[in-house]
């Protein structure tokens, strides 16, 4: 299989670390694209022009982080990733869409700086700005949580895996400071990015 990627992109880190998680390395190959980029040859494989995108053995291409990340969980018969049923279930499903909306917003604000700085929007950047701020507020509190504790050594889940992304996208936005104030989320973050999967993903700083 073909997984493309991009290096900053917090929604292929989700898919990369789920891969290393099933110990998928050898089946999946991790292919750099050129995203944003008008005539890129990445436009004739995936017209969406997003990443993450998979590419099954079968030709069968896949788009959207939660839905290739399920797929591969399911692909050797032993997921890792099932959820609980009931009210832990419904618990562990509104963690994760938490932690999706962190990093949704996070990707239009990095969307925003990555424009030429005439055409950066102000007003995107400062809603973008409060939003973070607000759901770090959230997420100091969530962190608490039973789903969302783990160790580096426990297994992980997809609402841990997912904040873990979002919240990686500091080293690629230099106004992003979600830490001060927020003590127990920056200790359960530092204690979850030592993960191996998270380490071996973890996006290079811009510069
Ligand atoms: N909901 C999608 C979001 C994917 C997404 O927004 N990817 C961005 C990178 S972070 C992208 O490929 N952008 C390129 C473009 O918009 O042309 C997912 O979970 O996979």
């Amino acid at each position: 299989m073909k997984l493309y990627i991009t290096e900053g992109s917090p929604y292929a880190r989700i898919v990369r670390t789920v891969v290393i998680e099933k110990g998928f390395e050898s089946r999946v190959e991790i292919i750099y694209a050129k995203t944003r980029a008008a005539g890129s040859p990445y436009y004739q494989i995936n017209p969406s022009g997003r990443v993450p995108y998979l590419v099954r053995d079968d030709g069968v291409a896949l788009e959207e982080s939660q839905l290739i990340s399920a797929y591969l969980d399911q692909l050797d018969g032993k997921p890792l990733f099932t959820l609980p049923t009931g009210e832990p279930g419904w618990e562990a499903r509104r963690l994760e869409a938490l932690a999706r909306s962190l990093a949704d917003g996070l990707a239009v604000w990095s969307r925003e700086n990555a424009r030429p700085e005439n055409e950066r929007s102000p007003t995107t950047i400062k809603h973008e700005t409060a939003r973070a701020a607000r759901m770090s507020d959230v997420w100091e509190k969530e962190i608490n949580h039973p789903w969302m504790q783990g160790a580096s050594h426990l297994p992980i889940n997809m609402a841990q895996i997912t904040l873990v992304c979002a919240l990686g996208m500091e080293v690629r936005n230099p106004d992003l400071h979600w830490r001060p104030g927020h003590p127990t989320l920056s200790a359960w973050y530092e204690r979850m990015a030592a993960r191996p999967s998270l380490v071996a993903t973890a996006p290079p700083p811009l510069h």
